[in-house]
């Protein structure tokens, strides 16, 4: 449902593996009519300006911006359909671990932070998801990579269902897509989800004030937890004065001066803290 550049997405890749598919949207465009010639000559069904479908299904797939209360999506669930995000069929295709990261603002450069340091150290990454590869369009392919870097947004967390990033990171959590989710409390379990799946033995990188609030609905992450921040010296990684400090005790003493560094802004000292703990968690050296 929806015919973004996630569905698309969704619906090739199902193509692809056999499936019967019908795609629909619930707007009418030109522009949408293209997207439905081009899906209708790879084999799906397509169904554009609808607001009901009438066939039985197995599974539906939604894309990020479909509100789960949608009425097609509510008579599916009613009809024992199993409703999954884009984000989720994708990852049930992938095949190397995901290093995701969320949070409300920095989800982007952080994504490229990361990706652009697994690349100096010759490790092999696409970074995908919300950033604007769908998980879907490169899952195929993910068998070459060591890990695939997804930007995660909390519409696609809000249906997956077995996601588990061998590294999630949180960087912060302040008021945004209210008007979706309905509450600060629905947002932040949305956000929470990026773990829920998650092992003792992989990592949770959270800012120190996110990971209090994520204490507070009882929503702390199961998996190893190394947290940062830029204003709090009590967490793993932090700033003091201008320099960047851990208290790992893997990794203990500074890392970096930032008065060496052209780097403007608090938040942006907490996304480079937290693609540092991305790098030791992979245990990728200064030296690579
Ligand atoms: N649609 C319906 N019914 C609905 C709602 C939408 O049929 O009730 C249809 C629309 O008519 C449209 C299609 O769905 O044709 C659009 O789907 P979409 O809104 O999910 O957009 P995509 O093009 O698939 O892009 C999505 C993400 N968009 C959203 O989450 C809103 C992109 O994030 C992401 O880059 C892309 O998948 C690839 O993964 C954009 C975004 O704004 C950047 N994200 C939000 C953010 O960052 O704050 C969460």
């Amino acid at each position: 449902i929806g015919l973004g550049r996630s569905g698309v997405a969704a619906v090739e890749l199902l193509l692809q593996h056999g499936a019967t598919v019908t795609a629909v949207d619930t707007a009418e465009s030109p522009a949408l009519q293209q997207t439905a010639s081009a899906l209708t000559a790879k084999g799906a069904t397509c169904h554009l300006g609808v607001n009901e479908i009438p066939n039985a299904f197995d599974l539906a797939v939604i894309s990020p911006g479909v509100r789960l209360d949608l009425p097609m999506l509510v008579s599916l669930r009613a009809r024992g359909v199993l409703v999954l995000g884009e984000l989720e069929l994708g990852w049930q295709f992938t095949e190397c671990p995901a290093i995701a990261i969320t949070g409300t603002n920095g989800k982007t450069t952080t994504t490229e932070l990361v990706a652009s340091l697994l690349g100096q150290a010759q490790r092999r990454t696409v970074a995908a998801g919300n950033i604007g590869t769908p998980l879907c369009a490169m899952a195929d392919r993910s068998r070459e990579l060591d890990a695939v870097t997804l930007e995660v947004s909390s519409f696609q967390l809000e249906t997956i269902a077995e996601f588990r990033p061998t590294i999630g990171v949180l960087l912060n959590l302040a008021p945004d897509h209210l008007d979706r989710h309905g509450s600060m409390g629905n947002y932040i379990r949305a956000k929470a989800r990026l773990f829920e799946n998650q092992r003792l033995f992989d990592y949770a990188i959270v800012q120190l004030e996110a990971l209090q609030e994520l204490g507070k609905l009882n929503l702390t992450p199961p998996s190893k937890i190394i947290t940062f921040s830029a204003t709090d010296t009590s967490a793993d990684l932090h700033l003091d004065r201008s320099l960047l400090v851990s208290r790992l005790p893997d990794w203990a003493g500074p890392i970096l001066d930032l008065d060496d560094c052209s780097l403007d802004g608090l938040h942006n000292v907490e996304n480079l803290l937290a693609t540092l703990a991305v790098g030791h968690c992979l245990k990728i050296s200064v030296a690579e």
